[in-house]
């Protein structure tokens, strides 16, 4: 059996996960994951890295599905509950999806790929017959997971990850953030990312602590649950804290020192996926008592460097690289920077994922001739701690944490009927990170209507990924090249 799961074991008659207003054991989720495995393999013995994609909620039944996914040989897609067809569609044909687990609530979304394709569909909230098949046998150096990631092409890429990726990205963060039994955690991210499902899930799943699912993002509901005083590690986004802080803010005294009494005691904060602002680390500090512990990662690699759990956080930086990753800063011929300089950041470890699906090219670019995978992330080494300065490239942006395309979203607003051109970029915001915004070229005689272009575009991709400021101009400012010049297109949306 794959450690990651043997490990429930350990503790099988603790309760793994609360969701849906109940408590589920390890045991539950040993036996519940196995039968549906065995549904999974009911006309034969191993997946074979097939991939079986999953739209399910956060809960319960999305960790027995991956588990069960994992058990039968398959390779896990899980979708983004709030992607409109067109990005599902676009992640179910890249991944050629043989398999679709879903939550009852996305069927009448998915039918008419259901309809149109081959793909097995199985509704998790169905009740299945108890069948518990023999499991095969999984080597950790099969293929486990596949997440999507935007990048320097318009569309995203799938990072596949290794089972023994996945149990070296989950066991160097137990060991320098010495998870345990003890903890008690709650999970507001979204499952489609490694955040959610590395650092929260499978690092709790694995020590066989407790995790608490909240179907959604709500500074209210996570406020009432560390109120009742039993989670003891808590870990998000910068613009989560950001949006905590401010409810936080318009509470009585009384009642945020309540609450302030509850986050003293916690054991972590960690926060990362995007540049931690030093005032938003200063006031959650004052609000809640707690020094957030700031690190890096991506979705290639897991987490890589991290501020230490005993020792100084270092507000604006991201500390040291974590235990079995490698770091180099390099510059553009990828030679290492002498000492004190900045240069991109390259990794090597077991925790680096295995290559881009199906894209054999993209997967050579984005590793040096010995092997060092380079992030696109500039950073800089002082006393012993690592700043990130910024990226290698303009088209990237993170918003809310997470990483979004320029050139993807400039892709969807061409095919819009009164667009004729357009350039997307991202802006400093202290609340989102970076602001998604567009400068349009219409075609000529058109006049710009906001709400209808607003309308078509959540049809066509997520709503995290749509600008929230429009310029119309007549010209994209461009160089003599013809390119356009990003960083003076940023400046027109500045006051
Ligand atoms: C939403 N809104 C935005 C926005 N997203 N405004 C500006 N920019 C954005 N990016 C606004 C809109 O007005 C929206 O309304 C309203 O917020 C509510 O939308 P929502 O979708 O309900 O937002 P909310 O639930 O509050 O989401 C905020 C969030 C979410 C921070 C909880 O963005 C989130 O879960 N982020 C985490 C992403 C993540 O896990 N990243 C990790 C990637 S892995 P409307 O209707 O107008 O849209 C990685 C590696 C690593 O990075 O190191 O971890
Ligand atoms: P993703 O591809 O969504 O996994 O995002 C990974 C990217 O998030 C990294 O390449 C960084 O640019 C960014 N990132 C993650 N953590 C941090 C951090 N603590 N500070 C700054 N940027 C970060």
């Amino acid at each position: 059996m794959l450690p990651i799961i043997a490990q429930a074991k350990n503790n099988i008659d603790k309760i793994a996960i609360y969701s849906d207003e109940r408590s589920f054991t390890y045991r539950d989720l040993l036996n519940q994951s196995q039968n549906l495995a065995s549904i999974l393999l009911i006309d034969v013995l191993d997946l074979k890295e097939a991939r079986v994609a999953f739209m399910v909620n956060p809960g319960f039944k999305y960790v027995q599905t991956l588990w069960a996914i994992w058990q039968a040989g398959g390779v896990a897609v899980p979708l983004c509950i709030t992607h409109p067809l067109p990005s599902l569609e676009y992640v179910l044909e890249d991944t050629g999806s043989t398999v679709l687990i879903i939550s009852k609530e996305y069927e009448t979304l998915l039918n008419p790929f259901i309809a149109k394709s081959n793909c097995r569909s199985i509704v998790i909230d169905a009740a299945f017959n108890n069948v518990i098949k023999e499991l095969p046998k999984i080597e950790l150096v099969r293929r486990a997971l596949i997440l999507y990631t935007s990048g320097t092409t318009n569309k995203p890429k799938g990072v596949v990850t290794t089972h023994a990726n996945i149990q070296a990205q989950v066991s160097t963060l137990i060991t320098a953030w010495e998870w345990s039994a003890n903890d008690n955690t709650i999970c507001v991210l979204p499952l489609h990312h490694v955040h959610g499902i590395i650092n929260v899930v499978s690092c709790s799943m694995w020590v066989g602590a407790t995790c608490t699912f909240l179907p959604q993002f709500s500074a209210q509901s996570i406020f009432d649950l560390l109120a009742k005083g039993s989670i003891n590690v808590f870990m998000a986004v910068p613009t989560i804290y950001f949006k905590l802080i401010s409810y936080l803010e318009n509470l009585t005294d009384t009642d945020r020192e309540i609450l302030k009494d509850c986050m003293q005691k916690f054991r972590l904060m960690v926060c990362g996926s995007a540049a931690l602002p030093v005032s938003v680390m200063e006031k959650w500090e004052h609000l809640s008592g707690q020094r957030l512990l700031e690190r890096y990662g991506m979705t290639e690699l897991g987490m890589a460097i991290s501020n230490p759990y005993r020792g100084e956080r270092k507000a604006g930086y991201v500390g040291l690289p974590l235990p079995g990753v490698h770091i180099k800063l390099v510059d553009e011929n990828y030679q290492e920077v002498p000492k004190g300089e900045a240069g991109e950041i390259i990794v090597k470890g077991e925790n680096v994922f295995q290559e881009y699906w199906q894209k054999k090219e993209a997967t050579n670019e984005a590793f040096t001739k010995e092997g060092w995978f380079k992030t696109g992330d500039i950073a800089i080494v002082e006393e012993g701690y690592y700043r990130i300065m910024g990226r290698n490239s303009v088209d990237i942006i993170k918003s809310g944490g997470y990483k979004i395309s320029a050139l993807e979203i400039e892709e969807v607003l061409r095919q819009y009927e009164t667009i004729d051109d357009c350039a997307v970029v991202g802006i400093e915001d202290e609340e989102w990170g970076e602001l998604i915004v567009a400068a349009l070229v219409l075609v000529p005689n058109n006049v710009f209507d906001e709400k209808s272009l607003t309308n078509w575009l959540v049809t066509q991709m997520a709503s995290y990924k749509k600008p929230r400021k429009y310029l119309v101009i007549n010209e994209l400012p461009r160089n003599a090249m013809g390119k356009v010049v990003k960083n003076e297109l940023k400046k027109l949306f500045i006051p």
